[in-house]
């Protein structure tokens, strides 16, 4: 009796620790979750020798063979050449459409990273690197045994537009910053980065012919802080060094409303100060001419509080269009991507009329400049160009009136997909108009069935904003973001008959143990076993 206790103790024991010693590729903690994982024996493992080869005619394949050896350089202490000639570790362009989907196949000889697009083999090398042990998020030499089960991944996203909003205007965030939040949407596969660079509190871009938007606009935020902006220079830089990571920027200019950093900045702008008697009636529909006869306009107050909704363009001056097809010209020659937001949420104080003819005027004036236009939801009361983009977040009849118009949906839900929410009373920052969103909230829902009657053809993607109202800094921003943003990468990316939460918690944690080895500040959800 005594004997077959030992034994079975024994082997469980032995059988335990075989299991650690090689947990299978589809045990790995990878977010978002790859769509096929099929389990081989055997690991791979990286040794002083290993080298990266890169195979193919893509101009930036060094660049992503170089990214993959800095990752792994400090905690491993490696070389990690990188070469077209040698190597164990080989990224292969191969011919085809440029694409996002790639494959991985773990030998115990080799691991070979393909795909037909340069963007595809950088996923591949994110997803090569969750499969390390964790100690490979140390900045320092660490001694482990580097090995990666074997096995192969065939991976492509369920949708093109995988993007997060950081909100720069109400608090301003430096290019350091915004940089360490490129580094980190890169980790989750995210493609886009929109910029809210324009709001009530703050103007963040430099526009060479309108610069007191910057000088005044720029120089204060929610709190009285001392704000901030990016010269056109230093947006360049963000804007490259995101491409460098397969990231696009969206910059925003929030219009009609949300514009009180511009009419403090412009008294020749603000409807509210060229009022005769302060009667707006009477000088809409104002003639250029008589605009600038008025009196010596009045610029308003710089405005450091959170209400929304308040403050407006006069949608009659030519002035105001004046004013925007010069910051849509500067901004759209300095963006390579396809994409200018307009804003045009929340303005509560824009007659309807007037709203959806200004709409009309910017779309124009953006297409003018060979972009398509991205709007918060209410620009569907507009028509639409074709091919412009309404962002639902709020408003349901505003999604189908955009689908209706035969034009996508960017997908925000506030109530799941809005990063500023807190995740419950207690939570020491964000808000929670839209709702409190703990991390199995932010993870449990799907694109294509949250909205009735917008389906998978009429999505673009799916997008996660951070309003910074409440985010003062990085530590923050980490708390609000982390985890939650990893959900929505899932979401975005991994079909749905994928996804579990249960499979997402129990991947999570592993991404909770790197944070920790980063000094990434996350929010330890109860929901999750850390
Ligand atoms: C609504 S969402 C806004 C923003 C606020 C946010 C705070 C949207 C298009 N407008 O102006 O910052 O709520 O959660």
């Amino acid at each position: 009796m005594k004997k077959t206790i030992w034994t079975l103790l024994l082997a469980g024991t032995f059988a335990a620790s075989a299991c650690k010693e090689s947990p299978s590729l589809s045990d790995s903690a990878i977010i978002p979750l790859p769509q096929e994982i099929n389990n081989a024996s055997g690991s791979f493992n990286l040794t002083p020798e290993t080298g990266i080869k890169v195979v193919g005619a893509g101009v930036n394949l060094t660049e992503i063979g170089e990214y993959l050896a800095e990752k792994l350089r400090p905690a491993t202490s490696f070389d990690v050449p990188v070469s077209n000639e040698a190597g164990q570790i080989v990224l292969e362009l191969a011919d085809g459409d440029a694409s996002e989907a790639y494959e991985i196949r773990i030998s115990e000889e080799e691991v070979k990273i393909t795909s037909s697009g340069e963007a595809g083999l950088f996923y591949g090398v994110q997803t090569f690197l969750q499969l390390l042990p964790r100690e490979i998020a140390h900045a320092s030499a660490q001694s482990v045994d580097w090995a990666v089960p074997a096995g192969t991944i065939k991976d492509k996203p369920t949708f093109g537009y995988r993007g997060s909003m950081l909100d720069v205007a109400r608090h301003f965030m430096p290019v350091e910053d915004v940089k360490y939040y490129i580094d980190q949407m890169a980790v989750y596969k995210l493609n886009y980065l929109h910029l809210h660079l324009t709001d009530d509190q703050g103007w963040r871009i430099e526009i060479k012919s309108w610069p007191k938007l910057t000088e005044i606009g720029g120089s204060t935020e929610v709190g009285g802080g001392e704000g901030g902006y990016y010269t056109q220079e230093e947006y360049k830089e963000i804007v490259a060094y995101a491409a460098e990571q397969f990231i696009t920027i969206v910059p925003e200019v929030d219009m009609p409303g949300h514009t009180n950093a511009v009419l403090a900045s412009y008294g020749e702008l603000n409807p509210g100060v060229n009022l005769p008697d302060g009667d707006l009636t009477t000088v809409t529909k104002a003639p250029l001419e008589y605009e600038m006869q008025l009196k010596v306009p009045q610029a308003s107050e710089l405005y450091t509080g959170i209400e929304v909704g308040w403050s407006t363009f006069n949608t009659d001056f030519e002035l105001t269009y004046a004013f925007v097809d010069s910051v849509v010209r500067e901004i759209s020659e300095i963006t390579p991507g396809p994409y200018f937001h307009i804003g045009g949420d929340e303005s509560h104080v824009t007659e309807k009329d007037d709203y959806v003819y200004f709409v009309e005027r910017v779309q124009d004036i953006v297409s003018k400049y060979g972009k398509t236009s991205i709007g918060w939801d209410e620009v569907a009361t507009a028509k639409l160009l074709p091919g412009n983009v309404a962002q639902f977040w709020a408003k349901e009849e505003n999604a189908k009136l955009a689908k209706d118009q035969g034009n996508q949906i960017l997908i925000s839900p506030a109530k799941k997909a809005y990063l500023d929410m807190q995740y419950d009373s207690t939570s020491r920052i964000g808000l929670h108009w839209a709702a409190y969103i703990e991390l199995d909230s932010a993870y449990i829902w799907e694109p294509t069935e949250y909205t009735s009657g917008i389906t998978k053809e009429n999505i673009l993607g799916v997008e996660a904003p951070l309003w910074t109202e409440t985010v003062a800094n990085r530590v923050d921003l980490d708390y609000l973001v982390f985890p939650r943003l990893t959900a929505i990468a899932e979401v975005a990316w991994t079909k749905k008959e994928r996804r579990s939460w249960e499979s997402y918690s129990r991947r999570v944690s592993a991404h909770g143990k790197r944070w920790d080895i980063q000094g990434v500040g996350f929010y330890r959800s109860p929901k999750v076993n850390w």
